[in-house]
């Protein structure tokens, strides 16, 4: 047929067949191509954002509604938390003590802290200067604060560089949790009625007891943990003596 050699008809056919598949080769090899960049790429996004090697390496872990399209940037320095805090029974300007600072990411009970840490709490209430490490800037969390003998609140904030104040000012921090579980009830009253008339130099003595600081424990001492019995504080009871922050929770 058209004088050609067998072989040169079979190869005439294969480079026909060849050509007449070409556009579905081509089209078969882009899309394949096309779906292995897409699936890179949705194996990159579909990844938490990579974190410094650290004790909150786990930071992203926690949800937060509406920052998973966030860009994350790595953790910086240089951001404190500071509060204006005022003792429930304490007279103006003797705010002194010591302060639980604890941050989370979101709201829990009780909460998954990412740190906790505790600041000196100044006689005019304020609390300054309590570093705030590896928290994302532009991210909310949450702050708990409690008085050395005061129920916990929680105040939301947006973590940034420089000092960020929390809540009103001043917070006033109910008081009447004399054993540190964050709730005002029975073993507190039993705490005040142990050091009940007690003065400093009283074998009794409990500074606890002593919530308006008086230097004697009485009747208006008792009244706070009355005025407040059955209260429980932000995040929650306290079943240890102080919570500590859980970076390895998932
Ligand atoms: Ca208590
Ligand atoms: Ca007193």
């Amino acid at each position: 047929m058209l004088g050609l050699s067998r072989r040169q008809l079979v190869i005439l056919i294969l480079t026909f067949l060849l050509l007449a598949a070409s556009p579905a080769i081509v089209y078969f090899v882009t899309k394949y191509r096309a779906d292995v960049r897409s699936k890179a790429f949705e194996d990159k996004t579909s990844d938490e954002p990579e974190l410094p090697v650290g004790p909150f390496s786990t930071l992203t872990d926690f949800p937060i509604p509406g920052e998973k399209t966030a860009t994350a940037s790595a953790p910086t320095g240089g951001m404190t938390l500071a509060a204006t805090i005022q003792l429930q029974g304490r007279p103006t300007g003797n705010n002194n003590g010591e302060i639980f600072i604890g941050i989370a990411a979101s709201e829990g009970t009780p909460p998954t802290y990412l740190q906790t840490g505790s600041s000196q709490a100044q006689a005019d209430g304020s609390v300054r200067g309590f570093s705030l490490t590896n928290l994302f800037p532009g991210r909310t969390y949450i702050a708990y604060i409690k008085g050395p003998q005061h129920l916990a609140q929680s105040f939301r904030f947006v973590a940034s560089q420089g000092e960020t104040k929390v809540g009103e000012n001043p917070i006033l921090l109910l008081a009447g949790d004399l054993n540190a579980d964050n709730v005002v009830d029975a073993f507190d009253s039993k705490i005040i009625q142990d050091a009940f008339g007690a003065t400093p130099t009283s074998a009794k003595w409990n500074m606890f007891a002593d919530i308006n600081n008086d230097k004697i424990v009485n009747n208006l001492d008792l009244s706070f943990v009355a005025n407040n019995f059955g209260k429980t504080g932000a995040g929650g009871a306290w079943y240890s003596p102080t919570p500590t922050a859980t970076p390895a929770a998932r």
